[in-house]
């Protein structure tokens, strides 16, 4: 014990400054530390970012450190981070608004009935109105590198980056973005993918920005990750787990209002998750083969292969065990919560 102490000391400090240095760290190095992360989602209109805040908080490598809203209505989709937080008992975690485009229409608002009678108002966490503003701040005095997981188009995140250049140096970067080989439900040709092509312009400037490290899963993985069988037998039936209770009640009002497809499959599987992959690649690169990649990004959202490219991240471009991703995922949602981290 006498030696162990020094030791992890001097890993800690070889990693902080490799990170710092610009070299990719691997949250998986055998360091104790757990993975400190921003969630910054566009929840409330597909269902999978509420999977992925729910597996976010029952993986016990991350810590959450704040989410942010991206696009849409910021108090719309505030609300079901605060309310999902508050019945997770994680009030801890600061919520803050995004660039806001203004309020949503109804037949937008999938899970809205979700929310029904809660006020965000009456959160009793911190709600931060310029969520730029203290995401900037976190990042810029955090001591250590944070990890932005990004599941949506990214106005607010390009708004951050101009407003403060100096964060990307201090992060890593996961996200689901794109659509290289394979397009959406596993078909054989890529397509512009929503994230993208929600907002081009942003999603050039923001990777564009020097982060640490860049990963994304694009529809080439995370377009077939789907729980079903006896996995979603389980999720469905965990009904005294209060956070799952409440996904799943999410997934039953989402599953009444999609308009993109006819969801009359919710009681014996999920629609696909993508955002939890890009959750899983945040703490782990295991069930996937990752290949750097140099791509443009077209007017109309295509991420196109292209070794002039302008940009380059790793991307997760194969399952090697797509069956193992979705067990893992099953267990994480269905363990018990790890403690939440004093402040
Ligand atoms: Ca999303």
């Amino acid at each position: 014990m006498s030696i162990r102490r020094p030791c992890v000391l001097f890993v800690l400090s070889v990693f902080a400054s490799l990170a710092f240095a610009g070299t990719a760290p691997s949250p998986t190095l055998g360091v104790n530390a757990r993975v400190p992360v921003v969630f910054v989602t566009d929840i409330g209109s597909d269902i999978d970012d509420t999977w992925a805040l729910a597996q976010i908080l029952r993986t016990p490598e991350l810590d959450l450190k704040f989410v942010l809203t991206e696009t849409g209505e910021a108090r719309y989709r505030a609300a079901f981070v605060t309310k999902l937080l508050e019945i997770a008992a994680r009030t801890d975690v600061p919520v803050g608004l995004g660039r806001d485009f203004g309020p949503m229409a109804e037949e937008h608002r999938h899970q809205g009935p979700w929310l029904r009678g809660y006020e965000l108002a009456r959160f009793p966490g911190t709600l931060h109105e310029d969520g730029i503003g203290a995401f900037i701040e976190l990042v810029m005095q955090s001591p250590q590198p944070l990890t932005v997981i990004a599941v949506g188009p990214v106005p607010s995140l390009a708004a951050a980056l101009a407003r403060e250049p100096g964060i990307a140096a201090r992060c890593r970067f996961v996200g689901m973005f794109g659509s290289f080989h394979v397009g959406y439900d596993g078909a054989p040709k890529p397509v512009p993918e929503y994230n993208v092509y929600a907002d081009v312009p942003a999603l050039r400037a923001v990777l564009a920005a020097p982060w640490q490290d860049i990963l994304i899963t694009p529809l080439d993985t995370c377009g077939t990750a789907v729980i079903g069988g006896e996995n979603y037998h389980r999720l469905w039936s965990a009904t005294a787990d209060p956070v799952l209770r409440a996904v799943i009640e999410n997934y039953c009002a989402f599953a009444a209002r999609v308009p993109w497809m006819h969801c009359d499959f919710f009681a014996t599987r999920t629609t696909v998750l993508f955002d939890s992959v890009a959750v899983h690649l945040a703490v782990s690169e295991e069930f996937v083969e990752i290949e750097p990649v140099a791509f443009r990004i077209e007017d109309n959202g295509a991420t196109v292969p292209d070794a002039a490219g302008p940009f380059r991240a790793r991307v997760a471009l194969r399952w090697t065990n797509l069956p193992g991703f979705a067990d893992q995922l099953t267990a994480r949602l269905l363990a018990a919560p790890p403690a939440a981290p004093r402040h």
